[in-house]
């Protein structure tokens, strides 16, 4: 990879751009295991605005769409890939801060494709693409490609907009987290502008559920438990407790996040033997750093990883590891004092 370039600021520069100057080629667009909306939301918008000008685009990853996101427009193209046909002018991650969440796809990416560009805000990116356009400050993948629509002078269709709108909407939790910035509003609001529309949204992600969702739902709060000191909630839940297609579809750990003098929450599901956690700050610790000390990875507020099991080991491992973070943390600010 000589000659690899990496760009962290909010604009996108030449190096980023030129990759798709061009105005026919041809580009794989690949996604990371279980994807979610920021990852397809850009992945789509960027494909989209490429084919408009003539490119042949391919979509995929190691896993396919979750249904939840059925309603994003053109992600029928989104193909489940095992093995890579073709060579491209252009691979393109986006939102994905480890190429080996490709699940292998990345190493025969690397000899079909002639360029990679990755990118991402995840401040633990690894940097692994000819061209890295990795700005922490964004609150979405979705803001990045907005920026790098507008720099190319793509037209915003509304299904392209429809696509970053909902990248932005999941990963600020609805434009509720401390990622937001006003950055996060002007972007929303040029894309609201071109089409997209904020109530479709809504109603596709958070107004879908099932006839007994709530019952489900219902008996996966009844088992938060919140520390003595009302500082960790988690959510331990045995593998087949709540159906699968329950908890994808619920944000679970938002509900111990969401205890006034919950500083650090966590959500461990058995799941294949192994316990995927989930993690959410609330600034005063970095739970990031908490999901790296077991090889995961994410944000200064929201983190996972995935650990050996049994269940109960694993949660005491986790919540002595928060704890321990938590120890070392500066007390924190008296509630209801802001941060910025
Ligand atoms: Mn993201």
């Amino acid at each position: 990879m000589t000659g690899a370039v990496t760009v962290t600021a909010t604009m996108p520069s030449e190096a980023v751009l030129a990759p798709f100057r061009s105005t026919r080629g041809s580009a794989l667009m690949l996604g990371h295991v279980h994807p979610d909306a920021d990852v397809l939301g850009t992945l789509l918008a960027l494909g989209q605005a490429l084919q408009a000008r003539g490119w042949s685009v391919t979509y995929g990853g190691p896993h396919p769409p979750p249904a939840a996101l059925a309603f994003l427009p053109g992600v029928e193209r989104y193909q489940r890939l095992q093995a890579l046909d073709g060579r491209f002018d252009v691979a393109v991650l986006t939102d994905c801060p480890n190429p080996q969440r490709t699940e292998g796809l990345i190493d025969q990416t690397r000899r079909a494709a002639a360029t990679i560009v990755n990118i991402d805000h995840h401040p633990d990116n690894r940097r692994y693409g000819d061209v890295n356009w990795i700005d922490v400050s964004a609150a979405a993948t979705g803001e990045l490609v907005y920026e790098l629509l507008v720099a190319l002078g793509a037209p915003l269709t509304p299904p392209i907009a429809t696509n970053l709108f909902t990248a932005l909407h999941t990963d600020t939790g609805s434009f509720r987290y401390s990622n937001v910035t006003p950055r996060t509003f002007r972007t929303a609001a040029a894309l609201v502008q071109a089409g997209a529309d904020p109530a479709f949204v809504s109603e596709r992600l958070y107004e879908r559920r099932g006839p007994d969702a709530l019952r489900w739902l219902g008996e996966a709060l009844a088992r938060v438990e919140v520390s003595d000191d009302g500082r960790v909630a988690w959510l331990a839940l045995p593998s087949g407790a709540i159906p699968e297609k329950v908890i994808e579809s619920e944000e679970l750990v938002n509900y111990p996040r969401s205890v006034a003098t919950v500083r650090v929450a966590c959500l461990l599901r058995e799941y294949l033997g192994q316990v995927k956690v989930s993690l959410r700050g609330k600034g005063d610790v970095d739970v990031q750093r908490i999901a790296a000390q077991f090889g995961g990875g994410g944000h200064p507020n929201a983190a996972g990883c995935t650990i050996a099991g049994p269940l109960a080991e694993a949660t005491r491992v986790v919540l002595g590891a928060v704890r321990a973070a938590l120890a070392a943390a500066p007390e924190a600010p008296p509630a209801g004092e802001s941060k910025r």
